[in-house]
């Protein structure tokens, strides 16, 4: 092994660097998003034996599952929208950009005062003048306070008769981090990276639009982000290698130092 990777071997060992589990917990009561007619929905996720241990086959335990691409803790791919459409899927994209420096940006006091509360160009700048600029082929993750909803489906997606309700980018947000930040994801405790209100916004769902037509990924349903330190740790996202995916549900990992 080479000095660097025995060193940081050594320190994952030692626990002078931590993993930390980004990932919710896939079960039949993961939260899904439901989107307004006339629009299809995706399903969420099942699970049926196929054997335990039994005549069906007596040395082993497996399942079937059955899942929609963009359930839980997920990724999406630039294919996933249509401004994205000629861009990279699951199978094509570059997996150096699964691993980047993580910026962790907390907004869960605003969150926690209004749902529908929108990270804006300032609050980025503020952050990087405090914390210093934003690192190249890095993801943002915004922590909202949201993961702590994630076993309940109304309360996670906050929905009444107007619509779901969650933080997340405005447009002009959206736009900045896609066309000029350094960025190369931004990942989200909420079901998708668009807040709850940007069907309402012009483009419609700016995060998406914006986003993957730039190439760039997203990551939703997020854990733990609290344990995080607002910059230095590194993501490691990994979806699926799925033939022409849109997106995947994903194990997200940190390596954060002690
Ligand atoms: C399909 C349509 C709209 C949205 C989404 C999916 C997601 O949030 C997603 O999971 O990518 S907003
Ligand atoms: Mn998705």
């Amino acid at each position: 092994m080479t000095a660097e990777l025995s060193r940081l071997f050594g320190s994952l060992r030692s626990g002078a660097v931590r993993v930390v589990d980004l990932t919710q917990s896939l079960s039949e009561a993961t939260p899904i998003i439901q989107l307004p007619e006339p629009f299809v929905n995706t399903p969420g996720f099942k699970m049926e034996e196929l054997s335990r241990y039994d005549e069906r086959g007596p040395g082993w335990y497996w399942n079937r599952i059955e899942v929609g691409e963009h359930v839980g803790t997920h990724f999406d791919a630039p294919v996933h929208w249509v401004t994205g459409k000629d861009l990279e899927d699951l199978a094509t994209l570059d997996a150096a950009k699964l691993v980047g420096p993580a910026v962790v940006a907390d907004f869960s006091a605003e969150a926690a005062d209004d749902p529908n509360f929108l990270v804006t160009v300032d609050h980025l700048k503020d952050f990087e003048n405090e914390h210093g600029a934003f690192p190249e082929g890095g993801w943002l993750l915004l922590r909202t306070g949201w993961d702590a909803r994630a076993s309940d489906q109304a309360a996670f997606l906050n929905a009444d008769e107007t619509g779901p309700h969650t933080p997340g980018p405005d447009a002009e947000c959206a736009r900045w981090l896609a066309q000029e930040s350094l960025f190369v994801g931004l990942g989200v405790e909420t079901v998708g990276t668009d807040a709850g209100i940007g069907h309402s916004f012009e483009p419609a769902f700016p995060c998406h639009h914006y986003m993957h037509g730039a190439g760039k990924f997203g990551l939703t349903q997020l854990a733990n982000l609290a344990e995080l330190p607002a910059t230095g740790a590194l993501l490691i996202a990994a979806p699926l290698k799925i033939v022409d995916g849109s997106g995947s549900p994903a194990r997200a990992l940190a390596l954060v130092p002690a």
